[in-house]
């Protein structure tokens, strides 16, 4: 039946839809086969500009390209300027890179439906000009040299690594192509848990050969590293950043690695985090061990991009922690060194307030570290669109970013990210990455063309659905600034309640929650752990006052009362109720959605959809239920009795045992 329904082709609208697996992505481009435009480039043929031209020859149904280079247009970056009328195309960059780019561009536009005639009726030609407002857009894999992926949600790792060099998946190539395709110039293919293993020699050559791969799509390769490496695997006694041998060592690792990857990008660094080996096992900083890297890369105009994901369970309160460590450190590094800060200030939670780092580190760069991975939003089986709640992160932060990473969320699936869906979240890393003032409309809108259909029947009630994912999402997790609610062994389900005797406080949900007979939530005023105090004025204040805090982070900076007056009307107990209640509701309606545009799309991505949003709201009603009937023991308030009633038992919700393999 399923073969069957792969072979059927659907006619639709006047539409030919085949059907298909999501392989593709949003590079559904028809291959031209009667005609090949015509591409002008005189400079010189380098395997990027053969790429770019390979991919118009292909692709592009429009009339003649030509390619030109100007390099006096320095703040253009990678960017490019694309000139049409009806006689040909001149697409100007200023290095080759920005006509790959500008090359993608125009198949984009084509693909999306854009009308080229539109300006050149009136003016004689249309002019787009797009420069990116980052310079490194990166992705992190958390990939294990085991071909496990930590958080991974998409299947084992891309990364065959038994195989390589030997052996070159096809994927390699298309991963390169994708990511290009919404200007990603880099990638670190290993774990930040990472295995010393990956930097010896026989692990290079095999990465040398992605980079080649890589290479004619302007993707660099970067790798994380162990902080004890020279211990681990260079036979040296100790790994401390000040001991002339150590230095050397990794002086001559780096040596090493650029003669085999000659545009190798640099080093990814977790240290002294979640017991991994750092610069302060040797009574060193953040800074010394960060430094000595640093002096080792630069000669190749390498880079270090320093984790600031540091917590310790005797530090007060983990929001604070990052700060209270990096802050004295800035202007200390080395200016090759990137402090790379996840969007929060805890771990990538449904919500949080932006990190207090941005923007109070002035003298060091920092990089934002977004997950793609769906590691807290309901891995590959929730429709989150992430990309709104980036942007609350990048209106919040106010800051311009030089480089950007994004925690992958790929993995050897045939859809590459699980969910259909969740590659939009790849899609919207890369154009955010590009340029953060892109809205979630213009990114959901563009994705949905080029992955499904450019039928405003099929695009508007989609693109309604997408962009109420993610706030439909804290609703039926952690509405009102809860966070951390998830059970031990894996980060999918509810655990409120979740006590292991023995555990760190620090990775418990009470530690968060605080529930009580008298309220819920963490205090972090003035009068409690005093994290608001890490933000610039009015935030501050604006955090700190009860009345004036944002209700969707009410319970991230304040222990409010059960009966605390909300601006609904309703007190605070019920207000939780009716949010949870909420984001049951939204999903429900989220699978109406789907199903009334069920002709628009083939059937083996809408079945596939159909049964994860299935998926999606037995899980709503779980989260629902499971944190108000719990948090009602401390409450000792009824449910509304308009709201609907739960439909589990909070004892049998403890025995919930997950194999996460089923969730994958
Ligand atoms: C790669 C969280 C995740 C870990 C992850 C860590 C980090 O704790 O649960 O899997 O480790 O963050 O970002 O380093």
């Amino acid at each position: 039946m399923k073969q069957f329904i792969f072979l059927l082709f659907i006619f639709v609208s006047n539409v030919i839809i085949h059907a298909e697996d999501g392989s593709r992505l949003w590079l559904r481009y028809e291959k031209n086969t009667d005609f090949l435009p015509e591409i002008i480039f005189n400079g010189k043929h380098t395997p990027v500009i053969e790429t770019a031209i390979d991919e118009l020859k292909n692709y592009w149904n429009g009339k003649t390209v030509e390619f030109l280079i100007d390099k006096k247009q320095k703040n253009w970056k990678d960017g490019f300027e694309i000139i049409f009328n009806s006689e040909k195309t001149k697409l100007t960059a200023r290095s080759e890179i920005g006509l790959l780019y500008g090359a993608y561009e125009l198949l984009r536009l084509q693909k999306t439906g854009f009308d080229f005639m539109l300006d050149d009726k009136a003016a004689g030609s249309t002019i787009i000009g797009n420069f990116p407002k980052c310079d490194l857009r990166i992705l992190n894999h958390w990939d294990n040299i085991d071909g496990s992926v930590e958080r991974g949600y998409a299947g084992h790792s891309l990364w065959k690594w038994d195989e390589l060099p030997d052996i070159v998946s096809p994927r390699y190539q298309e991963y390169a192509r994708a990511n290009a395709s919404i200007g990603i110039n880099g990638t670190v293919l290993n774990n930040v848990n990472a295995n010393p293993k990956f930097i010896s020699r026989e692990y290079l050559v095999k990465i040398a050969c992605l980079a080649d791969i890589f290479r004619p799509y302007g993707i660099k390769v970067y790798l994380s590293i162990n902080f004890s490496s020279p211990k681990e695997s260079g036979g040296l006694p100790t790994s401390d950043p000040l001991n002339k041998d150590v230095r050397q060592w990794w002086k001559d690792k780096v040596k090493e690695i650029y003669s085999l990857i000659p545009d190798f990008g640099g080093f990814l660094v977790k240290a002294n985090s979640e017991g991994l080996p750092g610069p302060q096992d040797f009574g060193r900083t953040h800074a010394d061990g960060a430094n000595m890297l640093a002096e080792a890369l630069e000669p190749y105009n390498g880079i270090v991009m320093w984790r600031a994901f540091v917590y310790s369970p005797n530090s007060g309160d983990r929001a604070k922690q990052a700060y209270e460590e990096f802050m004295p450190l800035d202007g200390k590094f080395n200016k090759n060194v990137i402090i790379q800060v996840k969007n929060g200030p805890v771990d990538f939670q449904p919500r949080e307030p932006y990190s207090p780092l941005f923007g109070a580190m002035q003298k060091t760069p920092l990089m934002p570290e977004l997950q793609i991975t769906q590691e807290y939003l309901g891995a590959s089986n929730h429709l989150v669109f992430l990309a709104s709640m980036w942007k609350e992160f990048f209106d919040a932060a106010r800051q311009t970013f030089t480089a950007i990473a994004g925690v992958a969320n790929v993995g050897e699936n045939t859809n590459w990210c699980g969910h259909h869906f969740a590659q939009a979240n790849w899609y919207a890393f890369g154009r955010l990455a590009w340029n953060n003032q892109l809205t979630c409309n213009e990114i959901a809108e563009e994705w949905l063309r080029m992955t499904f259909s450019n039928d405003t029947a099929f695009i508007n009630p989609v693109k309604t659905m997408i962009l109420a994912s993610h706030e439909a999402t804290v609703n039926y997790m952690m509405p009102l600034g809860l966070n951390c609610l998830f059970a031990w062994d894996h980060h999918y389900g509810p655990e409120p309640w979740c006590n292991i005797p023995g555990a760190r406080a620090d990775w418990l949900p009470g530690y968060y929650h605080q529930a009580d007979s008298v309220g819920i939530g963490f205090n972090r005023t003035i009068s409690g752990s005093n994290a608001v105090s890490q933000y610039p004025y009015p935030l501050n204040e604006l955090f700190n006052n009860i009345k004036t805090c944002p209700e969707n982070l009410l319970l991230w900076f304040h222990h409010a009362s059960w009966n605390h007056q909300m601006k609904s009307g309703r007190i605070l107990w019920d207000e939780l109720c009716y949010k949870y209640q909420e984001g049951v509701e939204q999903v429900r309606d989220f699978q109406k959605t789907l199903d009334r545009i069920e002709n628009f799309i083939d059937a083996e991505r809408f079945s596939d959809v159909q049964y994860k949003l299935k998926i999606q709201t037995k899980d709503a009603v779980w989260w629902r239920d499971a944190c108000l009937l719990y948090f009602q023991t401390f409450s000792n308030k009824p449910i509304p009795y308009l709201l609907e009633r739960p439909v589990h038992d909070l004892e049998e919700m403890k025995k919930i045992k997950l194999n996460m393999k089923h969730h994958n």
